[in-house]
């Protein structure tokens, strides 16, 4: 296959030609949220000018094609994710509701007094909020797989951290202040040998590189549209079909029903259960539109640019005095945490934005890996496919500025 042409690609993003300050925008907080292609744009437009109505209730055209419209994203997820079927794809609104449903919905069934949560040290919020609360409600505790001096987790603490009263493994697939990839297949196969659950953020990742729920071996995998060129507010949770049938719905309301009487209710299967009322059919429209788009450009592909211009970063920020890079050297996604001695963080980003250069400063949501780390946050520059080369070396040099304005 020839090598995208990422230039014609660039393009296709209207919002990245603009200036900002004077300046031509450069576009790095990509983590944060990324922009979005005119395909996807276009999709949208299209689903509110042409079919807009709701899905699965009504007998008239618009509502069918909406239905159609709304369930061909969940295929295309599905095949996207390599899950086995489509009803093992739940329309969320992001990674967080995704998190939150398992840790809800699973973990109320299957989590007692005494039982273990096994976290790791450098998860996102959205990865340890929702398992703090269920461990205050059940009498659960928290576990955590330490996070070595250089950013990877310390795995050969796995075996005496994995014991048999841990019921759920959840851990990020790419870490969004570190840029560590995690060995995802290895750390669900150890979860499995002691019968836990393992579940996957994978936030940072399923836009970025190849994702297959089978071929890692995860029972669930929580995702972003908006991180991936789909809109805010989209994303879908991969539940393995056995798990999700057992566990029970976590909200209640229209159409994730079968039958209701004044006393009780019976529920569909999955995927219907766990989507009450209506759900963002533009967002799911948006999100298969995005999957098509990646998937025309290919992941493996979009994980080499991110990586190329990841090291390019890497070599120019070393050259930078009193600037310090966080997470491994290698094998990290296309993101750089850094401090400069000089700057706080809140600063520097400010600094940056003066420049048409958008950044992210602050603890990333990461508040107990910061602390861990005796930093008040980091400054991040996070990548895509649409960003170049050209674009690293010009931050290089407004940081280089920075230095300088800052000693
Ligand atoms: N990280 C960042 O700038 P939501 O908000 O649900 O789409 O994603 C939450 C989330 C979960 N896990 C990881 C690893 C993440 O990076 C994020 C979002 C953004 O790093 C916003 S804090």
């Amino acid at each position: 296959m020839s090598a995208p042409d990422w230039d014609a690609i660039r393009a296709d993003f209207p919002i990245l030609d603009q200036q900002v300050r004077g300046q031509p925008l450069i576009y790095f907080d990509n983590a944060a949220s990324s922009q979005k292609p005119r395909a996807v744009i276009d999709a949208i437009a299209r689903y509110y000018e042409r079919d807009n109505a709701n899905v699965h209730r009504g007998l008239h055209e618009l509502s069918s094609r909406a239905t159609d419209a709304y369930e061909n994203a969940r295929a295309k997820v599905a095949r996207y994710l390599g899950a086995a079927s489509a009803d093992e794809i739940i329309f969320t609104r992001g990674t967080t509701e995704g998190i939150n449903l398992v840790a809800q919905a699973w973990g109320a069934k299957f989590v007692r007094a005494g039982d273990v949560i096994l976290l790791t040290e450098m998860e996102h919020h959205s990865n340890l909020v929702p398992w703090q609360m269920l461990a205050e409600r059940t009498g659960a505790r928290l576990r955590f797989v330490p996070v070595a001096e250089d950013g990877t987790l310390a795995l050969e603490r796995l075996g005496e951290l994995l014991t048999p009263e841990v019921k759920v493994c959840a851990f990020t697939h790419i870490s969004n202040s570190l840029g560590t990839i995690n060995p995802v297949a290895e750390l669900c196969r150890a979860a499995r040998a002691v019968g836990a659950v393992s579940v996957v953020d994978a936030a940072q990742s399923a836009g970025h590189l190849p994702v297959d729920v089978r071929a890692l071996g995860c029972d669930f995998l929580a995702f972003s549209g908006h991180k991936m060129c789909a809109p805010t507010g989209s994303g879908a949770l991969y539940g393995r079909a056995e798990l999700l049938d057992a566990m029970p719905p976590w909200q209640g309301g229209g159409e994730m029903i079968v039958s209701v009487s004044y006393e009780r209710s019976t529920y569909k299967k999955a995927p219907g259960k766990f989507e009450a009322c209506t759900p963002n059919i533009a967002g799911a429209v948006g999100l298969g539109a995005a999957v098509d788009y990646l998937e025309g450009i290919g992941r493996a592909a979009i994980f080499e640019h991110d990586l190329a211009l990841t090291q390019h970063a890497l070599a120019r920020l070393g050259e930078l005095p009193g600037v310090r890079v966080l997470g491994p050297r290698e094998r990290r996604g296309g993101l750089v945490g850094f401090v400069m001695d000089a700057a706080h963080p809140h600063d520097l980003t400010t600094f940056a934005d003066q420049h048409g250069l958008a950044l992210r400063g602050g603890h990333h949501c990461n508040m107990p890996l910061m602390k861990k780390l005796r930093l008040p946050g980091t400054t991040r520059a996070s990548f895509y496919f649409y960003n170049t080369k050209a674009e690293v070396d010009r931050m290089a040099d407004i940081l280089a500025a920075a230095v300088r304005f800052f000693a």
